[in-house]
């Protein structure tokens, strides 16, 4: 069985177990707690060169790491990765935008309040802001006229952008600035197999 080393509250872990589960692959799941260091732990370090969670382990002991290539492996052959060569080409620049202009500055301010330090780190949020909002009015811009970002249908480029979207206000940002991403959010979560990042016991 395959296996996903995540963190309870990490949205790059989460984006992989929202695939898995849309996808209907079985998995085990082993959630590392960041806080006290797990990252760091020699035997993790095997497993993750860059020392961070999401790891897919393969049946055969091999691992990927980074959500982006975890989603492009375990879409292949399905309907949430085009077969065409441009509409992957497509996937993939949706996937790297996500990952260059948005992740750290949606994430950073999140886990700065998460830890109660927001007010020390406020030039670092300011920082941050200014240039994700002005990812967020490209993204809005686009969806303000497509329902998906990829070809008019829902695929993993939509998963990788929604993890960190869906969870801004977290990081303070007035996410109502943006009506055609909230629509979006919606039909997102509106996907069957859809999962919160936290489930409830
Ligand atoms: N670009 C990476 C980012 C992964 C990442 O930042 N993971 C964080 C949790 S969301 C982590 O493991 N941090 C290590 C630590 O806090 O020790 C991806 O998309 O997988």
């Amino acid at each position: 069985m395959l296996r996903l080393y995540d963190s309870r509250l990490s949205g790059n872990a989460w984006k992989v177990r929202i695939l898995l589960t849309q996808l209907g692959i079985p998995f085990e799941r082993i959630t590392l707690d960041l806080a006290k260091g797990a990252a760091a732990e020699p035997a993790f370090r095997a497993k993750s060169r860059f020392a961070r969670v999401p790891v897919l382990e393969l049946e055969d002991g091999r691992t990927i790491v980074e959500s982006a290539a975890i989603m492009l492996y375990l879409a292949e052959g399905s309907p949430l990765l085009p077969d065409d060569r441009y509409l992957r080409a497509e996937v993939t620049s949706w996937l790297t935008f996500e990952q260059a202009d948005l992740l750290r500055a949606l994430a950073l301010p999140r886990f700065y309040n998460m830890r109660g330090i927001a007010d020390q780190m406020k030039g670092r949020i300011a920082d941050f802001q200014e240039g994700a909002y002005a990812a967020l009015a490209k993204l809005d811009d686009w969806l303000a006229t497509h329902d998906w970002l990829v070809d008019n249908s829902y695929t993993i480029a939509d998963i990788g952008m929604f993890g960190y979207v869906s969870m801004a206000p977290q990081g303070g940002y007035e996410m109502e600035r943006f009506p055609a991403i909230g629509a979006w959010l919606a039909r997102v979560k509106a996907q069957p197999g859809w999962v919160p990042l936290v489930e409830e016991a």
